[in-house]
């Protein structure tokens, strides 16, 4: 058997756990929260230290409600007070551990429950675990009084919890008023599970229950999975002064667990069947968090997308928009029908192309305030354009989020902004790219203009005549739009294209559009990445790491192999049901299978212990 490649198997395992933090609050993902938490204590506490000292004593956690006895049951194995009852509930808070002084080294250190700090003295702090040495107790055998598990008290369920999983043997304590409660059948349940070894203790049964109470106890036990866990019924009797049961109501425990203590092998089968279980279990709830880390990346990747999408068809919008003609209305028309004229210049062009240029040419030079009208009714109508375009994909944004329960957690988070509107200051930004936009088409047509041919015209006609021409060119002719189209659409805005030709030469022409185009295309899709980029923000902090899954899935299945190789000799031991993990000893009663078939047996071992008690009073 190779513990130390499963041991490392187990630390993987557990390292691939450790970073993972599920902070989208999506279905099932607290479930699998709680899951992680409880596999990496488990590991921590329990499984990596007991494969690494095999030979460690053997740890029994006595739990169970408040009130059950727990407390006073420990007490009466010791035969004196080590862990104080009381009636205020919950009593326990600080778990004692009782070993013999032989064992304190096992204990002593941080080898299991690391997280609790060890001290001699009784506490009432959840995180301290008081030591007790106790000649009494054989070697290799220690017992632990824990808090209640169903706690109103959070800590006390938490650290209840914790010890349980920290156990070889759980004694599940109850009694004869409760044992049906919920919550302690949930523990139970989880024990057979795993395949946790059990023993149940019912305490306080009245005299005349004897019979009904354990055998009823019993069948829900042998129902639930626990046929195999031995069941010890302890009748109510008084406490002396000092709050401790006579020695009879627990001396068939006792023995008990002095002979699984001294007997190595049963011992070590006991270890080896909880201890697997906690392996198997481990390995077959890490898939599950693996689901859920990836359920994770999925969301924020869906989300990412679905912001990226709505930006990236508003700059599209911006894109076509700015290219087919919808620009070239209104103020924007207007404007340019100041600057260059009216339909006289349609006609001229179409019927005498030099008396046209000549025309234009004397209608625009002295004209630069018209020019500058031009510049400033693109740029408002681009503002509009595009701040129209923002608002919409932060609506688009918005909703997309709100239709999915990750979504709508990071919005809920984020108090302080509002995702459902463009940035306060879009619109300052806005204006201030299309001035660059602008302030790029001058210089490209005054570049474009310094050639020998076409200089003296553009001084001619002026520089921002040339870069307003420029702009309605690229609004009204790049969308794939024939000349003739966009006569239809733009109306004289032909004109623009046909002066610039005039100047330039119409290859020039078609490049100076297709640059200038291209310009404004990328401003547009900076302008909308910074306002994506709040989106991203309210996303960055919540992914899990590249992999994770990946590396949870790989592990388990790892820790599945390397446990089958190396366990199945000693697991065939346990499950052929051949020698039962929990051996039965004299004088004890039977498992809870046999208490439903057999209660004669039980019956009779009630009354064993009752005579016993009469005896000690008289
Ligand atoms: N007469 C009698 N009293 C008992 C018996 N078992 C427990 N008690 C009393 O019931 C009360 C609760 O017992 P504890 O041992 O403190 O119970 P516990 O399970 O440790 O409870 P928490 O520490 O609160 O989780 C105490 O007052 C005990 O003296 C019993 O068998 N007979
Ligand atoms: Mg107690």
């Amino acid at each position: 058997m190779s513990t130390i490649k499963l041991a490392q198997a187990l630390t993987e395992l557990r390292e691939s756990l450790s970073p993972v933090r599920l902070r989208l609050p999506l279905p099932g993902s607290a479930e699998q929260t709680v899951a992680i938490d409880s596999i990496t204590r488990q590991l921590d506490d329990y499984v990596l230290p007991r494969l690494a000292t095999i030979d460690a004593p053997l740890l029994v956690v006595v739990g169970g409600s408040t009130g059950a006895g727990k407390s006073t049951v420990i007490n009466a194995l010791i035969g004196r007070v080590v862990s104080v009852p009381g009636v205020i509930r919950p009593t326990t808070k600080s778990p004692v551990l009782v070993h013999h002084p032989g064992d304190a080294h096992w204990f002593e250190d941080d080898r299991i429950l690391p997280g609790l700090i060890r001290s001699r003295v009784s506490s009432n702090d959840w995180h301290s675990l008081q030591l007790v040495a106790e000649d009494t107790l054989p070697q290799g055998l220690a017992v632990l009084d824990s808090p209640d598990i169903d706690s109103v008290v959070k800590e006390n369920r938490k650290l209840a919890g914790q010890l349980l999983q920290a156990a070889d043997l759980w004694l599940f304590t109850t009694s004869a008023a409760r044992y049906a409660d919920a919550v302690p059948w949930d523990y139970l349940l989880q024990a057979a599970e795993r395949s946790t070894a059990v023993a149940v203790l019912l305490n306080r049964v009245p005299p005349g229950a004897m019979e009904a109470v354990p055998a009823h106890l019993g069948q829900l036990m042998v129902e639930r999975g626990l046929a195999e866990s031995p069941l010890f019924a302890v009748p109510e009797t008084e406490t002396d002064e000092d709050g401790l049961l006579p020695d009879a109501a627990v001396s068939p425990i006792r023995s008990w667990l002095a002979t699984l203590a001294a007997d190595e092998k049963s011992r070590q089968r006991v270890v080896m069947q909880t201890l697997d279980g906690a392996i198997v279990s481990a390995a077959t709830r890490a898939p599950a968090v693996a689901d859920a880390v990836q359920e994770q990346t999925e969301a924020l990747e869906q989300l990412r997308s679905d912001a990226a999408k709505s930006y990236a068809e508003a700059a599209r919008l911006v894109s076509v928009q700015s290219a087919d003609g919808t620009l070239m209305r209104g103020e924007v028309l207007a404007r340019w029908h100041e600057f260059v004229g009216t339909g006289e210049f349609m006609r001229a062009m179409e019927e005498r192309l030099s008396w046209f240029r000549d025309r234009v040419w004397g209608a625009l030079r002295g004209a630069p305030a018209e020019a500058e009208q031009v510049k400033v009714a693109v740029e408002s109508g681009l503002e509009a354009l595009i701040r129209e375009e923002g608002q919409s994909a932060a609506e688009r944004t918005d909703s997309a989020w709100r239709a999915t329960p990750a979504g709508r957690a990071v919005l809920r988070e984020l108090t302080s902004k509002d995702l459902s509107r463009a940035s306060a200051d879009f619109p300052a930004k806005a204006a201030r790219a299309i001035r660059d936009w602008q302030g790029d088409v001058l210089e490209l047509v005054s570049g474009e203009g310094m050639g020998k041919r076409s200089r003296a015209r553009v001084m001619a006609l002026g520089v921002n005549g040339m870069a307003a021409s420029l702009m309605v060119v690229v609004f009204a002719h790049t969308g794939g739009l024939t000349g003739a189209e966009v006569g239809i659409a733009g109306g004289t805005t032909v004109v623009a294209q046909r002066l610039l030709e005039a100047v330039f030469g119409d290859d020039a022409v078609r490049k100076l559009a297709e640059h200038a185009k291209r310009d404004l295309d990328a401003r547009v899709e900076s302008l909308m990445a910074t306002e994506l980029a709040r989106y991203e923000q309210a996303l960055s902090g919540l992914s899990v790491s590249d992999g994770s899954a990946e590396r949870i899935r790989e592990a388990a299945e790892v820790v599945s192999v390397t446990r089958l190789r190396g366990y199945e000799p000693e697991r065939s031991a346990i499950a052929t049901g051949s020698s039962r993990a929990l051996p039965p000893a004299e004088g004890t009663p039977a498992p809870a299978a046999e208490v439903q078939f057999n209660q004669v047996s039980n019956t009779r071992h009630a009354e064993m212990v009752e005579a016993e008690i009469v005896e000690e009073d008289n």
